[in-house]
């Protein structure tokens, strides 16, 4: 019998360096890569890896979040065991907890725990909604129950210089984990190689049994400490639990060679930036065209992309840059750009090294160096926008610490 494997996506977080893009919606709904959306990698992930039994648990501004999953990921109409289902914060043990909404990662899934028991999974596997990456989640799966642990976290070796903003482990010579430390100023290296820890990147898989009795024991009764993070695993732990790490490095990715290396927490502005320029760049670490790992996301309707050249002055062209359906590229030229569905860009303008979300129009003369432009904003004519922070400041734009603009959603200049 194969076992049942229940997948759980955490889609609740604020994302609050992210903003603006985040002003109006949670971190996974960001748009990213011209066409897809953060939480689209994670559920790739899961179906890339067979796993099509799927709760994604909202909470912060879902509404953008839900509309995407609602319009763009569907399947199931016949087998009850294949679906993307959305969870928001409802309070289903109200008589038990009172009136709170989801007060951690680990409370999310205790307050749905009755949904695990419906399913009658053997493994749940809760995954973040927070990152880009490709990974084989049947590969961990596997691992997980060689090793018969009771909880197994997928781990990503990073500078030690690096790791206090993550979870950070110790293992043993069979990667068994001996210590956990969350968000820690200054975290351990690993005993061979002091500049490296070994980090978690959030990604859990649970034997069931295990993880009704590691929630009941973290959260029932308690006043505070409801995070896988903070508290589950350093209980786990401290209860004798196995735990076990799982090294991201060696995890196989079908038409992939090589160590799987790109896993990216885009959670600053600038992250976001340089992830989506990678994108754009001759040779990208992150392959969006690997046949045997389909990136699906929305599938919305959008009409050919399309380029107007009417003249030698008016050249509508776009150089290593990726682009959704609907752009009209009009007497404009495009570089080193992401730009989403239906972007408009009118004739001499120019953006450079630029991602553009959906809806966004570019008027005449106008010229845009290293701005991220969220949805729906009409550039007037002759606008210049990167090329003088000052006034990109004084317009009420943010400028970050590496001097890219973000023009925020449904401006109006
Ligand atoms: P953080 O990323 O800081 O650390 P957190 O902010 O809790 O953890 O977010 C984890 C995931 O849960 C995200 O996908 C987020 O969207 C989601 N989430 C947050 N609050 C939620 C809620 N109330 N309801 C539903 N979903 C929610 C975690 C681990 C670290 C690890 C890093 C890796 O705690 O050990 O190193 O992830 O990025
Ligand atoms: P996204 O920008 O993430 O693509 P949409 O523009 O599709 O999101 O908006 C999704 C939903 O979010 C809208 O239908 C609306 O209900 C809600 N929404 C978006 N912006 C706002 C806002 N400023 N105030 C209230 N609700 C909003």
């Amino acid at each position: 019998m194969k076992p049942r494997v229940l997948g759980m996506i955490l889609a609740g977080g604020q994302g609050s360096r992210l903003a603006p893009l985040t002003q109006k919606r949670s971190k996974p709904s960001v748009p990213f890569g011209s066409k897809y959306r953060i939480i689209d990698f994670a559920i790739n992930n899961f179906m890339n890896s067979g796993v099509f039994s799927i709760y994604v648990l909202t909470q912060y501004k879902a509404q953008s979040l839900t509309e995407h999953i609602q319009r763009g990921w569907r399947f199931g109409t016949f087998l009850s065991d294949y679906f993307i289902t959305l969870v928001p914060a409802q309070m289903y043990r109200y008589e038990e907890l009172g009136a709170v909404w989801y007060r951690g990662t680990a409370d999310a899934v205790y307050q749905n725990m009755h949904l695990i028991d419906n399913f009658d999974a053997d493994y749940v596997a809760i995954f973040s909604g927070d990152h880009i990456y490709k990974m084989n989640v049947e590969h961990m799966l596997e691992k997980h129950i060689e090793s018969r642990a009771d909880v197994t976290i997928a781990a990503y070796p990073m500078p030690q210089a690096e790791a206090h903003r993550f979870g950070v482990m110790q293992v043993d010579d069979g990667w068994r984990v001996t210590e956990f430390m969350e968000k820690v100023p200054d975290p351990p290296g690993l005993p061979g190689d002091p500049t490296t820890s070994l980090t978690s990147m959030g990604n859990y898989i649970f034997s069931r049994r295990a993880l009704e009795e590691l929630l009941h024991t973290s959260i029932s009764g308690q006043e505070d400490g409801f995070d896988f993070g903070h508290d589950v695993i350093p209980r786990a732990l401290s209860d004798g639990y196995h735990v076990q790490a799982y090294d991201f490095h060696r995890n196989p990715i079908p038409g992939q060679a090589g160590p799987n290396l790109y896993w990216r927490d885009v959670g600053t502005l600038d992250a976001y930036f340089d992830a989506s320029m990678d994108l754009v760049s001759i040779n990208p670490e992150f392959d969006i065209y690997n046949p045997e790992w389909p990136l699906r996301t929305s599938s919305e309707f959008s009409p050919p992309a399309k380029f107007v050249h009417e003249s030698e002055g008016r050249k509508g062209q776009a150089f290593n840059s990726i682009l959704a359906g609907g752009v009209i590229i009009s007497g404009a030229t495009v570089r080193d750009s992401v730009l989403g569905r239906s972007v408009r860009a009118h004739s001499y303008s120019v953006v450079e090294s630029c991602v553009l979300f959906d809806d966004v129009e570019v008027g005449r003369h106008s010229h845009l160096r290293r701005v991220i432009v969220d949805k729906n904003v009409r550039i007037p004519p002759g606008t210049t926008i990167g090329l003088d922070h000052e006034d990109d400041r004084a317009r009420g734009f943010t400028v970050t610490e590496s001097g890219v603009v973000v023009v925020p959603k449904s401006y109006s200049f």
